[in-house]
Parts: structure tokens; C-alpha cells; sequence
């Protein structure tokens, strides 16, 4: 695996063309907007590209990849992955694509190298900040799509600007989305003042079956799928729940895990600075961030938090 810079990102963009992009499971705003905005740079510079249909996409961001997309890897597609830590955050219809893949993006700090070239600066907030140092070593303006695109994926990784990965890079990008168009109001009404009523009675639901452990100043909160199921909740009004419980005043770092359809539990870890989520992640063969990292565990769900619990308490 070799890796590049910035620089040396641009030139690979310039020198090959039939891009396929890659988008990771569960998709989120980073992933979605990232993927998407590099396709439109590529296709800016006369170059072939697509995104790989990511069935797992939500209505939240399905948005982005609107005319974008193909169905399935061409011969000679160039396959470039964005947001995609390690192989098994690919969606599992693609990950036999993972030993193909030429060019991975991203800002996971707990990852794994698995392509020939790779770009991974973890200093980034969000991987649309890698995205758009590159667009401008390619193409210093922007159509205001691309700036949708890229504003999406940096403000959804930031919590709006709120977490403590925000620096002035990450106002950088936002100010320039701005600059080119993006619709700054709208998406910020659309991604983080609203909520639906299902999303609300969910977080109702956690405030009253969260577990406070150590003072008062952990969280561990299991969500079975039967209740889920019973609130009507979707996959959309779920983004990001896992941020929720960190809110509560006092909360130092949370633990949220859901059931999955197939049984298998979604552990998502949030702290504040001076915690490592990712030592939490890693346990379960996880990673992420510091602030925030998750993993999917075999286990029963209540078995699950148990051992969620004991993996918090030692941090
Ligand atoms: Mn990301």
C-alpha cells in the first residue's frame, strides 16, 4: 500500500479516467456527499464517473446521488472508495469489489489499509475536507451542487459544527460551499432542525431506558428491534441517534446499540475529549474516531450491553 498526498491524489484523478466510486454501509452524509461531490469534480474535468448504486442508501441523502449512479463495476472501472475505514464497511453486495479497489479516501484514525493507494488524514472532520482540498488542486471553482454535495458531508460529521473535530479547515470548506452556492438554510433546516414525530418518541424512549454508569457521567442504552418496530421508526429517523444520549448534561461519553433485522447489534460509541471511543470499538473488532466509533457485535442484545458496559467502564 502506498500512500499518497493531496498532490499526488490530483494527479492520479488527471491521468486515468472511467472512475467508479464506492460509498460505505449505512450510508451517511459524509460518505454520500463525498462520493458525490468527487464524481461531479471528476465529470467537471471531462472525465468518465460514476458511484456505485449504494442500496442501503436513505431517502435523507439519496438525494446527492441522482443521476450519478450505475448498478454494477464495468472492465476497466477505476475504483476509488470514500469514508470506508476497512473492507467490512463496504455494503456486503460489494465487498468482493474490496481487493479491486485502487484508491481509498478517508479520515478514520482506527482503520485498515486494504488498497493499493491510499489517502487517509484523520485530522480531517469529515472526508468532503480531503475531497475538496483535491478539487482544488483540479479545479478551483465549484457549481453549487458539488458545494451541496460537500457541505452535506462536512456538516453532517461535525453535528453542525457542534463536535470537537470542527477546526478552522473544516470552516474553510463550509465557507466555500457557501461561496459557490450551496443552500446553506435549507440544509441545515433540513439536517438539524427538524425532527420527525417517530424520531422524537425514540429519543422519549431512550431518556426513559438509558443506564447511567460511573456517576452518572456514562450511558449505555439498548434498543431492541421490537420497539423499533412498535415506535415506526425508519432507517432515516434513526441517523445519528446515537449522538443523542452524549446531549444529556452531564454525559461524558455514551454507548447506543441497536438490533439489526438480521440480529446483529450496532454498537455506536460517543464521547467528549479526553475519552477514545475507539478503544470501545476495537474490543468488538470496530473502529472509528475518538469521538466517535462503532462496531457490530454477534451477541445476544442484552449480552451485548453487557459487555458494552464493561468495555465503558474501562476507559
Ligand atoms: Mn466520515
Amino acid at each position: 500500500m502506498t500512500k499518497l498526498t493531496r498532490n499526488e491524489v490530483a494527479a492520479f484523478l488527471q491521468e486515468n479516467d472511467h472512475f467508479l466510486i464506492l460509498s460505505h454501509r449505512r450510508p451517511d452524509g459524509d460518505t454520500a456527499g463525498s462520493s458525490a461531490a468527487l464524481c461531479r469534480i471528476l465529470r467537471n474535468q471531462g472525465k468518465t464517473a460514476h458511484i456505485l448504486e449504494n442500496p442501503e442508501l436513505t431517502e435523507r441523502f439519496s438525494w446527492l446521488h441522482e443521476g450519478l449512479t450505475k448498478p454494477e463495476a464495468e472492465e476497466g472501472d477505476i475504483l476509488i472508495c470514500v469514508d470506508v475505514a476497512s473492507p467490512g464497511m463496504l455494503p456486503k453486495a460489494y465487498s468482493h469489489l474490496a481487493q479491486n479497489i485502487r484508491l481509498r479516501l478517508d479520515h478514520h484514525a482506527s482503520a485498515t489499509s486494504f488498497t493499493e493507494l491510499e489517502l487517509v488524514d484523520p485530522h480531517a472532520a469529515a472526508t468532503g475536507e480531503i475531497i475538496y482540498d483535491i478539487s482544488q488542486e483540479l479545479w478551483q471553482d465549484m457549481d453549487s451542487a458539488t458545494a451541496d454535495a460537500l457541505y452535506v458531508a462536512v456538516s453532517t460529521d461535525t453535528g453542525c459544527f457542534r463536535y470537537s473535530n470542527t477546526d478552522h479547515h473544516t470552516f474553510l470548506v463550509a465557507a466555500a460551499c457557501s461561496k459557490f452556492g450551496a443552500r446553506v438554510y435549507e440544509l441545515n433546516q433540513q439536517l438539524f432542525e427538524t425532527n420527525t414525530l417517530g424520531r422524537l418518541k425514540m429519543q422519549a424512549w431512550i431518556v426513559e431506558n438509558l443506564r447511567l454508569i460511573r456517576e452518572g457521567r456514562m450511558a449505555v442504552v439498548a434498543i431492541p428491534r421490537q420497539v423499533e418496530q412498535d415506535i415506526g421508526v425508519t432507517d432515516d429517523d434513526m441517523d445519528n441517534i446515537s449522538s443523542f444520549p452524549r446531549t444529556i448534561a452531564g454525559i461524558e461519553a455514551a454507548a447506543t446499540l441497536r438490533e439489526g433485522a438480521d440480529g446483529e447489534i450496532k454498537l455506536s460509541v460517543r464521547t467528549i475529549p479526553g475519552y477514545d471511543a475507539t478503544k470501545v470499538a476495537e474490543r468488538f473488532g470496530g473502529g472509528g474516531h475518538k469521538a466517535a466509533a462503532g462496531a457490530n457485535i454477534r451477541l445476544p442484545l442484552a449480552q451485548a450491553a453487557e459487555e458494552v458496559e464493561k468495555a465503558m467502564l474501562e476507559l
